[in-house]
């Protein structure tokens, strides 16, 4: 079987460990957004990819669910007493040689796919990993700019981790994806794909920016295969993260419902809720989509199995 997974940082990475364990048979193809990347010291960084590679190939800091395990950051404490930042974005050393490698090789003219796999060949995610676009493609944020009383767009990172989503968020801008390709291998994956899950990843600033890309959203909806989606919003609440500021801003309730409706019946076959939210299946099956109430907290592996196992389930029941 061939599933293709649009897929975010810690909740695709996260789905992606337990749909590995409930289909260790499958071919695994996923298009992971690149619009949280942010270039600092110099460096390409790229959050959602690093954090679906170094999940699934061992090198993820668990508890945190970003960055490396066993962590320094002798590196960033240099270049503050140089006085250099920005000390709001926690980059480890060993992160570093990540980022070093991956913009060598940008600078010798390799695309960020072809990094992505050559990066991927130290990890062995045990998934093809591929970034929605080669092209450079940066989720801004507008938001008040009390000096002036006018606006301004900060970058999503200095949005999320500088001021903690703390701070409303007018709009959300994926600068650079309207004149973006899919990537090498992108459309061709949903092609051929079987199913298409949408893991529980951000709707707006993961998936929202993945669907952003010109080609791909057509491609998922003309694909004529399932496409089935489990719910960030568990409880009228994002289970971690900004997804209820980012929903905001583009006027989606942070509800369940409201995240299958956005995607909508056009993109979506069948939407999974959490149990807790299984009075939303009757108004998520009138706006045209199926749907069930299942447990969705990744706690283990094996509870996160179990949801790729439903996921899968409904894909069979809507095919
Ligand atoms: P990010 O890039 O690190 O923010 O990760 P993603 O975009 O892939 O996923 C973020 C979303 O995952 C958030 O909106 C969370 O609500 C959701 N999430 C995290 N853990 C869980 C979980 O255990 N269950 C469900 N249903 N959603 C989760
Ligand atoms: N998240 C934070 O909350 N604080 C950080 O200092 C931070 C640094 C960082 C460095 C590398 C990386 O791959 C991810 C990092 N993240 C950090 C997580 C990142 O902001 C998020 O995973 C996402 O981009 C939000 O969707
Ligand atoms: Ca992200």
């Amino acid at each position: 079987m061939r599933i293709v997974v649009l897929a975010g940082g810690i909740g695709g990475a996260r789905f992606l460990r337990g749909l590995k364990a409930a289909a260790p048979d499958a071919d695994i193809t996923v298009i992971g957004n690149t619009g949280d990347d942010i270039h600092l010291f110099g460096l390409k960084v790229c959050p959602d990819l690093d954090t679906v590679m170094y999940t699934l190939g061992g090198g993820i800091h668990e508890e945190q669910g970003w960055g490396r395990s066993g962590e320094t950051f002798v590196v960033k404490e240099e270049l503050a007493a140089y006085g250099v930042g920005p000390e709001w974005f926690g980059l480890g050393d060993r992160d570093f040689a990540t980022h070093i490698v991956r913009t060598q090789m940008i600078g010798a003219g390799y695309p960020l796919s072809a990094v992505t796999e050559a990066l991927c060949a130290r990890w062995q995610p045990g998934v093809r990993l591929i970034p929605m676009t080669d092209d450079r493609v940066e989720t801004h944020v507008v938001v008040d700019a009390p000096d002036d009383g006018g606006r301004k767009a900060v970058h999503f990172q200095e949005y999320w981790v500088r001021l903690h989503a703390s701070v409303p968020a007018h709009a959300i801008l994926p600068v650079g994806a309207d004149q973006a390709k899919p990537a090498p291998g992108v459309l061709e994956a949903i092609g051929e794909a079987d199913v298409i899950l949408f893991p529980p990843s951000n709707p707006v600033v993961s998936i929202g920016t993945i669907l952003a890309v010109p080609g791909i959203r057509e491609a998922i909806a003309e694909a004529g295969v399932p496409v089935v989606g489990l719910s960030p919003i568990v409880g009228d609440a994002p289970v971690r993260g900004m997804a209820d500021k980012v929903l905001a801003a583009v006027g989606v309730e942070a509800t369940a419902a409201a995240v299958a409706e956005h995607y909508g019946s056009g993109l979506l076959d069948g939407w999974l809720v959490d149990t807790v939210d299984a009075a939303a299946v009757p108004e998520v099956e009138s706006a045209g989509i199926r749907c069930r109430a299942v447990p969705l907290l990744m706690t283990d592996v094996d509870a996160t199995a179990q949801m790729a196992r439903a996921a899968l389930e409904l894909a069979r029941q809507v095919a």
